[in-house]
Protein backbone atom coordinates (compact mmCIF):
# COMPACT_ATOMS: atom_id res chain seq x y z
CA UNK A 1 0.00 0.00 0.00
CA UNK A 2 2.88 2.12 0.96
CA UNK A 3 4.60 1.95 -2.15
CA UNK A 4 1.55 1.85 -4.28
CA UNK A 5 0.81 5.69 -2.49
CA UNK A 6 4.85 6.54 -3.05
CA UNK A 7 4.52 5.20 -6.91
CA UNK A 8 0.79 7.43 -7.33
CA UNK A 9 2.84 10.62 -5.91
CA UNK A 10 5.84 10.54 -8.08
CA UNK A 11 3.50 10.11 -11.10
CA UNK A 12 1.38 12.81 -10.59
CA UNK A 13 4.88 14.79 -9.79
CA UNK A 14 5.34 14.60 -13.76
CA UNK A 15 2.42 16.00 -14.65
CA UNK A 16 2.12 19.48 -15.03
CA UNK A 17 -0.78 21.26 -13.71
CA UNK A 18 -2.35 24.47 -12.30
CA UNK A 19 -1.20 27.31 -10.18
CA UNK A 20 -2.72 30.03 -8.43
CA UNK A 21 -5.24 27.93 -6.72
CA UNK A 22 -7.27 28.74 -3.86
CA UNK A 23 -6.93 26.79 -0.62
CA UNK A 24 -10.46 25.68 -0.45
CA UNK A 25 -10.31 24.39 -4.30
CA UNK A 26 -14.36 25.34 -4.72
CA UNK A 27 -13.67 29.03 -5.14
CA UNK A 28 -10.82 28.38 -7.80
CA UNK A 29 -12.17 30.04 -11.23
CA UNK A 30 -13.60 27.43 -12.99
CA UNK A 31 -14.16 29.12 -15.96
CA UNK A 32 -10.74 28.92 -16.70
CA UNK A 33 -10.78 28.24 -20.57
CA UNK A 34 -13.15 30.61 -20.80
CA UNK A 35 -11.75 33.68 -19.50
CA UNK A 36 -8.18 32.62 -18.47
CA UNK A 37 -7.80 34.35 -16.17
CA UNK A 38 -5.04 32.26 -14.46
CA UNK A 39 -2.96 32.43 -17.42
CA UNK A 40 -1.79 28.95 -17.48
CA UNK A 41 -0.98 26.52 -20.15
CA UNK A 42 -1.55 23.01 -19.00
CA UNK A 43 -1.25 19.90 -20.76
CA UNK A 44 -4.19 19.13 -19.28
CA UNK A 45 -6.53 21.29 -20.41
CA UNK A 46 -8.89 18.30 -20.71
CA UNK A 47 -9.51 18.32 -17.30
CA UNK A 48 -10.76 21.29 -16.91
CA UNK A 49 -13.81 22.75 -18.14
CA UNK A 50 -15.31 19.75 -19.85
CA UNK A 51 -18.30 20.36 -22.02
CA UNK A 52 -20.58 17.39 -20.36
CA UNK A 53 -23.70 19.01 -22.66
CA UNK A 54 -24.55 22.31 -23.81
CA UNK A 55 -24.33 24.72 -20.57
CA UNK A 56 -23.17 21.96 -18.30
CA UNK A 57 -19.81 21.61 -17.49
CA UNK A 58 -17.42 19.78 -15.39
CA UNK A 59 -14.04 20.34 -13.92
CA UNK A 60 -11.26 17.98 -12.20
CA UNK A 61 -8.31 18.83 -10.09
CA UNK A 62 -6.86 17.79 -6.68
CA UNK A 63 -3.81 17.72 -4.67
CA UNK A 64 -1.37 15.69 -3.30
CA UNK A 65 0.94 16.90 -0.07
CA UNK A 66 3.92 14.57 1.37
CA UNK A 67 5.36 15.89 4.33
CA UNK A 68 8.20 14.99 6.87
CA UNK A 69 8.57 16.16 10.83
CA UNK A 70 11.18 15.79 13.43
CA UNK A 71 10.43 16.52 16.52
CA UNK A 72 11.98 16.71 19.82
CA UNK A 73 10.17 16.84 22.92
CA UNK A 74 7.33 16.63 21.58
CA UNK A 75 4.73 18.86 23.92
CA UNK A 76 7.60 19.86 25.89
CA UNK A 77 8.91 15.74 26.24
CA UNK A 78 5.14 15.06 27.65
CA UNK A 79 4.31 11.30 27.29
CA UNK A 80 7.95 10.40 28.04
CA UNK A 81 9.47 11.37 24.74
CA UNK A 82 7.99 8.74 22.61
CA UNK A 83 8.19 10.34 19.05
CA UNK A 84 11.80 11.51 19.56
CA UNK A 85 13.94 11.30 17.17
CA UNK A 86 11.53 9.47 14.66
CA UNK A 87 10.31 10.93 11.81
CA UNK A 88 7.05 11.24 10.38
CA UNK A 89 5.81 10.55 6.94
CA UNK A 90 2.03 12.42 6.09
CA UNK A 91 0.51 11.74 2.70
CA UNK A 92 -2.56 13.59 1.52
CA UNK A 93 -4.25 13.16 -1.66
CA UNK A 94 -7.36 15.43 -2.29
CA UNK A 95 -9.33 14.85 -6.03
CA UNK A 96 -12.12 17.02 -6.31
CA UNK A 97 -15.00 17.76 -9.27
CA UNK A 98 -17.07 20.59 -9.92
CA UNK A 99 -20.42 20.35 -12.00
CA UNK A 100 -21.77 23.32 -13.56
CA UNK A 101 -25.42 23.10 -14.66
CA UNK A 102 -26.31 26.96 -16.62
CA UNK A 103 -26.22 29.82 -15.07
CA UNK A 104 -27.99 28.79 -11.33
CA UNK A 105 -26.51 25.81 -10.38
CA UNK A 106 -23.47 23.45 -9.41
CA UNK A 107 -22.27 20.53 -7.57
CA UNK A 108 -18.85 20.47 -6.01
CA UNK A 109 -17.37 17.38 -4.30
CA UNK A 110 -14.34 16.09 -2.68
CA UNK A 111 -12.55 12.94 -1.78
CA UNK A 112 -9.89 12.90 0.62
CA UNK A 113 -7.50 10.23 1.80
CA UNK A 114 -4.55 10.98 4.76
CA UNK A 115 -2.14 8.44 6.01
CA UNK A 116 0.78 9.28 8.53
CA UNK A 117 3.86 6.45 9.09
CA UNK A 118 6.89 6.96 11.73
CA UNK A 119 4.73 8.30 15.05
CA UNK A 120 5.03 6.05 18.07
CA UNK A 121 2.06 7.30 18.76
CA UNK A 122 -0.08 6.98 15.33
CA UNK A 123 -3.64 6.97 14.23
CA UNK A 124 -4.01 10.73 15.60
CA UNK A 125 -7.58 11.97 13.51
CA UNK A 126 -5.25 15.07 12.69
CA UNK A 127 -2.78 12.89 10.77
CA UNK A 128 -5.16 10.15 9.28
CA UNK A 129 -8.39 9.60 7.51
CA UNK A 130 -8.17 6.88 4.99
CA UNK A 131 -10.57 7.83 2.95
CA UNK A 132 -13.83 9.96 3.11
CA UNK A 133 -16.13 11.90 0.88
CA UNK A 134 -14.09 15.47 2.89
CA UNK A 135 -17.07 17.88 0.68
CA UNK A 136 -20.25 17.51 -1.29
CA UNK A 137 -22.45 20.41 -1.83
CA UNK A 138 -25.13 21.94 -3.78
CA UNK A 139 -24.88 25.64 -4.82
CA UNK A 140 -27.91 27.53 -6.09
CA UNK A 141 -27.29 30.99 -7.79
CA UNK A 142 -29.98 33.69 -8.87
CA UNK A 143 -30.16 37.48 -8.63
CA UNK A 144 -32.65 38.91 -6.10
CA UNK A 145 -32.17 42.27 -9.02
CA UNK A 146 -30.04 43.97 -10.77
CA UNK A 147 -27.79 44.97 -7.83
CA UNK A 148 -28.25 41.62 -5.67
CA UNK A 149 -27.08 38.11 -5.84
CA UNK A 150 -28.03 35.33 -3.80
CA UNK A 151 -26.02 32.13 -3.69
CA UNK A 152 -27.17 29.12 -0.91
CA UNK A 153 -24.99 26.56 -0.30
CA UNK A 154 -26.21 22.86 1.16
CA UNK A 155 -24.32 20.28 1.98
CA UNK A 156 -20.67 19.30 3.08
CA UNK A 157 -18.39 21.89 3.09
CA UNK A 158 -15.46 24.08 4.09
CA UNK A 159 -15.77 27.87 5.81
CA UNK A 160 -13.66 30.18 7.30
CA UNK A 161 -14.00 33.93 8.34
CA UNK A 162 -11.89 35.98 9.99
CA UNK A 163 -8.38 34.61 9.26
CA UNK A 164 -9.94 31.44 10.48
CA UNK A 165 -9.76 32.26 14.48
CA UNK A 166 -13.11 31.04 15.05
CA UNK A 167 -14.11 28.97 11.75
CA UNK A 168 -11.43 27.39 9.48
CA UNK A 169 -10.69 24.13 7.78
CA UNK A 170 -7.49 23.88 9.01
CA UNK A 171 -4.89 23.37 6.77
CA UNK A 172 -1.81 22.76 8.42
CA UNK A 173 -2.80 19.49 9.99
CA UNK A 174 -2.90 16.39 7.36
CA UNK A 175 -6.47 16.35 7.51
CA UNK A 176 -8.96 19.16 7.07
CA UNK A 177 -11.88 19.95 8.64
CA UNK A 178 -15.53 20.69 7.10
CA UNK A 179 -19.10 21.14 8.21
CA UNK A 180 -22.61 20.43 7.13
CA UNK A 181 -25.29 22.82 6.63
CA UNK A 182 -26.56 25.14 4.70
CA UNK A 183 -25.40 28.61 4.03
CA UNK A 184 -26.27 31.77 2.52
CA UNK A 185 -24.46 34.42 0.85
CA UNK A 186 -26.78 37.92 -0.22
CA UNK A 187 -24.13 40.46 -2.26
CA UNK A 188 -24.19 43.95 -3.36
CA UNK A 189 -21.57 46.62 -4.07
CA UNK A 190 -22.15 47.87 -0.54
CA UNK A 191 -22.07 44.58 1.69
CA UNK A 192 -22.28 40.64 1.83
CA UNK A 193 -24.30 38.77 4.12
CA UNK A 194 -23.75 35.52 5.32
CA UNK A 195 -26.02 33.38 7.11
CA UNK A 196 -25.27 29.87 7.97
CA UNK A 197 -26.28 26.94 10.04
CA UNK A 198 -23.49 24.07 10.81
CA UNK A 199 -22.60 20.68 12.28
CA UNK A 200 -18.69 20.24 12.75
CA UNK A 201 -17.99 17.06 11.01
CA UNK A 202 -16.58 14.15 13.06
CA UNK A 203 -14.20 12.45 12.11
CA UNK A 204 -13.14 8.91 12.24
CA UNK A 205 -9.80 7.33 10.66
CA UNK A 206 -11.08 4.37 8.81
CA UNK A 207 -12.99 4.20 4.60
CA UNK A 208 -16.33 6.62 4.68
CA UNK A 209 -17.01 6.52 8.86
CA UNK A 210 -17.20 10.22 8.95
CA UNK A 211 -20.22 12.00 9.94
CA UNK A 212 -21.61 14.96 11.06
CA UNK A 213 -21.69 15.77 14.95
CA UNK A 214 -25.06 16.42 15.81
CA UNK A 215 -24.37 16.86 19.55
CA UNK A 216 -22.83 19.93 18.61
CA UNK A 217 -23.96 22.93 16.11
CA UNK A 218 -23.52 26.47 15.29
CA UNK A 219 -25.35 29.43 13.34
CA UNK A 220 -24.85 32.87 12.90
CA UNK A 221 -24.56 36.14 10.38
CA UNK A 222 -21.76 37.46 9.76
CA UNK A 223 -21.48 40.66 7.34
CA UNK A 224 -18.76 42.44 5.53
CA UNK A 225 -19.26 46.11 4.98
CA UNK A 226 -16.22 48.08 2.55
CA UNK A 227 -15.11 51.15 3.94
CA UNK A 228 -13.53 52.66 0.92
CA UNK A 229 -13.59 56.50 2.29
CA UNK A 230 -11.61 55.36 5.33
CA UNK A 231 -8.13 53.89 4.21
CA UNK A 232 -10.34 51.31 2.07
CA UNK A 233 -10.80 49.06 5.08
CA UNK A 234 -13.54 46.27 5.65
CA UNK A 235 -16.12 46.32 8.65
CA UNK A 236 -16.92 42.86 9.53
CA UNK A 237 -19.80 42.59 12.96
CA UNK A 238 -20.98 39.04 13.52
CA UNK A 239 -23.74 37.50 15.74
CA UNK A 240 -22.83 33.45 16.66
CA UNK A 241 -24.15 31.03 18.35
CA UNK A 242 -22.93 27.84 19.11
CA UNK A 243 -24.86 24.79 21.43
CA UNK A 244 -22.08 21.54 22.79
CA UNK A 245 -24.07 18.92 24.50
CA UNK A 246 -21.00 18.69 26.35
CA UNK A 247 -18.59 21.48 26.32
CA UNK A 248 -15.45 20.55 28.84
CA UNK A 249 -13.20 23.15 30.53
CA UNK A 250 -11.05 23.03 33.62
CA UNK A 251 -13.31 24.44 35.86
CA UNK A 252 -17.09 23.55 34.39
CA UNK A 253 -18.30 21.49 32.05
CA UNK A 254 -21.93 20.84 30.53
CA UNK A 255 -24.34 21.50 28.32
CA UNK A 256 -23.46 24.48 26.54
CA UNK A 257 -25.04 27.68 24.73
CA UNK A 258 -22.93 30.22 23.81
CA UNK A 259 -23.45 33.50 22.04
CA UNK A 260 -20.61 35.38 20.50
CA UNK A 261 -20.79 39.33 19.65
CA UNK A 262 -17.84 40.52 17.45
CA UNK A 263 -16.67 43.55 15.27
CA UNK A 264 -13.85 43.10 13.34
CA UNK A 265 -12.32 46.30 11.30
CA UNK A 266 -9.60 45.44 8.90
CA UNK A 267 -7.21 46.74 5.86
CA UNK A 268 -5.55 43.65 4.53
CA UNK A 269 -5.07 44.58 0.90
CA UNK A 270 -1.42 44.29 0.59
CA UNK A 271 -0.33 48.22 0.44
CA UNK A 272 2.60 49.26 3.00
CA UNK A 273 0.27 49.41 6.15
CA UNK A 274 -2.04 47.34 7.09
CA UNK A 275 -4.33 46.25 10.04
CA UNK A 276 -6.56 43.84 11.48
CA UNK A 277 -8.39 44.79 14.61
CA UNK A 278 -10.99 42.02 16.33
CA UNK A 279 -13.23 42.16 19.79
CA UNK A 280 -15.62 39.67 20.58
CA UNK A 281 -17.76 39.18 23.92
CA UNK A 282 -19.44 36.06 24.65
CA UNK A 283 -22.35 35.38 26.94
CA UNK A 284 -24.86 32.35 27.45
CA UNK A 285 -25.31 29.24 29.79
CA UNK A 286 -23.04 25.89 30.66
CA UNK A 287 -24.96 23.55 32.49
CA UNK A 288 -26.97 26.10 35.17
CA UNK A 289 -24.09 28.60 35.61
CA UNK A 290 -23.67 31.92 33.12
CA UNK A 291 -20.41 32.55 30.72
CA UNK A 292 -19.18 36.24 30.40
CA UNK A 293 -15.85 35.93 28.16
CA UNK A 294 -13.95 38.08 25.47
CA UNK A 295 -11.46 38.01 22.68
CA UNK A 296 -8.94 41.27 21.61
CA UNK A 297 -6.88 41.08 18.93
CA UNK A 298 -4.73 43.23 16.94
CA UNK A 299 -2.18 43.56 13.93
CA UNK A 300 0.02 45.88 12.20
CA UNK A 301 1.93 45.17 9.51
CA UNK A 302 4.35 47.50 7.28
CA UNK A 303 6.38 46.76 3.91
CA UNK A 304 9.51 48.60 3.41
CA UNK A 305 10.11 49.61 -0.22
CA UNK A 306 13.56 48.17 -0.29
CA UNK A 307 15.19 45.39 -1.60
CA UNK A 308 13.50 41.91 -0.49
CA UNK A 309 10.46 43.49 0.36
CA UNK A 310 10.08 42.92 3.77
CA UNK A 311 6.91 43.28 5.65
CA UNK A 312 6.94 43.99 9.34
CA UNK A 313 4.50 42.58 11.49
CA UNK A 314 3.08 43.12 15.20
CA UNK A 315 0.19 41.40 16.70
CA UNK A 316 -1.07 40.86 20.21
CA UNK A 317 -4.12 38.48 21.86
CA UNK A 318 -5.52 39.23 25.16
CA UNK A 319 -8.27 36.41 25.36
CA UNK A 320 -10.19 35.81 28.27
CA UNK A 321 -9.82 32.55 30.81
CA UNK A 322 -11.87 31.49 33.85
CA UNK A 323 -10.99 33.83 36.93
CA UNK A 324 -11.78 31.86 39.82
CA UNK A 325 -13.93 29.14 41.72
CA UNK A 326 -16.98 31.21 40.67
CA UNK A 327 -20.02 29.96 39.05
CA UNK A 328 -19.64 32.27 36.35
CA UNK A 329 -17.33 30.75 33.24
CA UNK A 330 -15.03 33.26 31.60
CA UNK A 331 -12.94 30.53 29.50
CA UNK A 332 -13.27 32.28 25.58
CA UNK A 333 -15.00 29.55 23.58
CA UNK A 334 -12.86 29.33 19.44
CA UNK A 335 -14.97 27.03 18.42
CA UNK A 336 -13.71 25.66 15.43
CA UNK A 337 -10.16 27.85 14.73
CA UNK A 338 -7.29 27.18 12.53
CA UNK A 339 -3.81 25.92 14.19
CA UNK A 340 -2.80 29.44 15.18
CA UNK A 341 0.31 28.59 16.96
CA UNK A 342 1.15 26.09 13.86
CA UNK A 343 1.81 22.55 14.63
CA UNK A 344 4.18 22.77 17.03
CA UNK A 345 2.24 24.26 19.71
CA UNK A 346 -1.43 22.40 19.69
CA UNK A 347 -2.99 25.30 22.15
CA UNK A 348 -5.54 27.70 21.40
CA UNK A 349 -5.62 31.59 21.73
CA UNK A 350 -7.88 30.89 24.67
CA UNK A 351 -6.80 32.05 28.57
CA UNK A 352 -3.94 33.38 26.62
CA UNK A 353 -1.94 36.88 26.72
CA UNK A 354 0.33 37.08 23.87
CA UNK A 355 2.69 39.24 21.62
CA UNK A 356 3.78 37.93 18.44
CA UNK A 357 6.48 39.82 16.05
CA UNK A 358 7.31 38.77 12.51
CA UNK A 359 9.66 39.86 9.23
CA UNK A 360 8.29 38.35 6.17
CA UNK A 361 10.83 38.86 2.84
CA UNK A 362 10.81 37.94 -0.87
CA UNK A 363 14.65 37.30 -1.57
CA UNK A 364 13.13 36.50 -5.20
CA UNK A 365 9.83 36.58 -6.48
CA UNK A 366 9.06 32.94 -5.93
CA UNK A 367 10.60 32.50 -2.67
CA UNK A 368 8.57 33.61 0.58
CA UNK A 369 10.59 33.63 4.16
CA UNK A 370 9.51 34.03 7.39
CA UNK A 371 10.62 34.64 10.60
CA UNK A 372 8.58 34.97 13.90
CA UNK A 373 8.66 35.36 17.55
CA UNK A 374 5.83 34.49 19.91
CA UNK A 375 5.74 35.28 23.72
CA UNK A 376 3.00 33.14 25.34
CA UNK A 377 1.62 34.33 28.99
CA UNK A 378 -1.35 32.49 30.71
CA UNK A 379 -4.37 35.60 30.98
CA UNK A 380 -5.62 33.65 34.21
CA UNK A 381 -4.09 31.47 36.87
CA UNK A 382 -7.34 29.66 37.40
CA UNK A 383 -7.18 28.17 33.95
CA UNK A 384 -5.12 26.09 31.72
CA UNK A 385 -4.65 25.75 28.00
CA UNK A 386 -7.08 24.13 25.25
CA UNK A 387 -5.91 22.38 22.52
CA UNK A 388 -7.56 22.60 19.08
CA UNK A 389 -10.60 22.71 18.90
CA UNK A 390 -11.34 23.10 22.23
CA UNK A 391 -10.48 20.15 24.63
CA UNK A 392 -8.03 19.99 27.47
CA UNK A 393 -4.34 20.65 26.75
CA UNK A 394 -2.34 21.81 29.59
CA UNK A 395 -3.29 21.36 33.47
CA UNK A 396 -4.01 24.64 35.80
CA UNK A 397 -2.58 22.61 38.46
CA UNK A 398 1.10 22.15 39.78
CA UNK A 399 2.84 19.50 40.52
CA UNK A 400 2.50 19.27 43.74
CA UNK A 401 -1.39 19.78 43.15
CA UNK A 402 -2.33 23.01 43.85
CA UNK A 403 -3.48 25.96 41.31
CA UNK A 404 -0.30 26.93 39.47
CA UNK A 405 0.68 30.75 40.57
CA UNK A 406 2.90 30.62 37.60
CA UNK A 407 2.26 32.44 33.79
CA UNK A 408 4.69 32.14 31.34
CA UNK A 409 3.60 29.50 28.79
CA UNK A 410 6.79 29.99 26.39
CA UNK A 411 8.81 31.65 23.69
CA UNK A 412 7.84 29.92 20.09
CA UNK A 413 10.72 30.81 17.40
CA UNK A 414 9.49 30.47 13.91
CA UNK A 415 11.63 30.15 11.06
CA UNK A 416 9.93 29.29 7.64
CA UNK A 417 10.91 29.16 4.13
CA UNK A 418 8.26 28.40 0.75
CA UNK A 419 9.24 27.99 -2.73
CA UNK A 420 6.98 28.24 -5.39
CA UNK A 421 8.37 26.54 -8.29
CA UNK A 422 6.21 26.48 -11.18
CA UNK A 423 3.25 28.14 -9.94
CA UNK A 424 1.62 24.63 -8.92
CA UNK A 425 4.65 22.95 -6.97
CA UNK A 426 5.33 23.89 -3.24
CA UNK A 427 8.09 23.44 -1.32
CA UNK A 428 8.15 24.35 2.08
CA UNK A 429 10.21 24.07 5.45
CA UNK A 430 9.61 25.10 8.77
CA UNK A 431 11.75 25.42 11.92
CA UNK A 432 10.31 25.60 15.60
CA UNK A 433 12.32 25.84 18.75
CA UNK A 434 9.82 26.26 21.71
CA UNK A 435 11.12 27.53 25.27
CA UNK A 436 9.70 25.81 28.49
CA UNK A 437 8.60 28.72 30.48
CA UNK A 438 7.60 28.63 34.32
CA UNK A 439 4.10 28.06 34.02
CA UNK A 440 5.41 24.71 32.06
CA UNK A 441 8.40 23.87 34.53
CA UNK A 442 5.77 24.13 37.38
CA UNK A 443 2.90 22.18 36.64
CA UNK A 444 4.92 19.30 33.73
CA UNK A 445 7.04 17.54 35.73
CA UNK A 446 10.51 17.04 33.17
CA UNK A 447 9.69 19.18 31.13
CA UNK A 448 12.22 20.36 28.07
CA UNK A 449 12.05 22.57 25.18
CA UNK A 450 11.10 21.68 22.03
CA UNK A 451 12.28 21.74 18.35
CA UNK A 452 10.36 20.47 15.38
CA UNK A 453 11.13 20.36 11.54
CA UNK A 454 8.55 19.91 9.01
CA UNK A 455 9.40 20.13 5.39
CA UNK A 456 6.73 19.83 2.39
CA UNK A 457 6.12 19.31 -1.12
CA UNK A 458 3.02 20.19 -2.25
CA UNK A 459 1.47 19.77 -5.82
CA UNK A 460 -2.15 21.13 -7.25
CA UNK A 461 -3.60 20.69 -9.96
CA1 LIG B 1 -12.96 8.54 7.88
Amino acid sequence: MKNIRIAFFFILLNISAFGQVQNSRFADNFDLLKKDTLKINTPLPELKSMAIASDCKLSIGGEIREQFQYYANENWAANGNLNNNKVSVLQRYALHANFTLGKHFRIYSEIFSAFEDGRKTPNRIIDENKLDLHQVFFDFYTKLNENNDLIIRIGRQEMAYAQGKLFHYRDATNTRQAYEGIKTEWKNKHFQIDAFYMNPLLYKTNVFDDKANYDNHFYGIWAKIPLKNIFSSNLEPYLLNSYKKNAVFYNQSGKQNRYTFGLRWHKTDAQPFNFDIDAAVQTGTIGDNSIFAYNLQGEISYKLAIPWNPTLRLATEFVSGDRSSTNQLETFDVLYPLNYYGLVLPIVPTNIKDIVFGINAQPMPKLDLKAQVFYIMRNSNSDGLYSPPMGLAHTNKSITGSLSDKDYVCTMYWLQGTYNFRKYIQLGLTYNYVTNGNYIENTQMDSKETHFINTFVRLRF
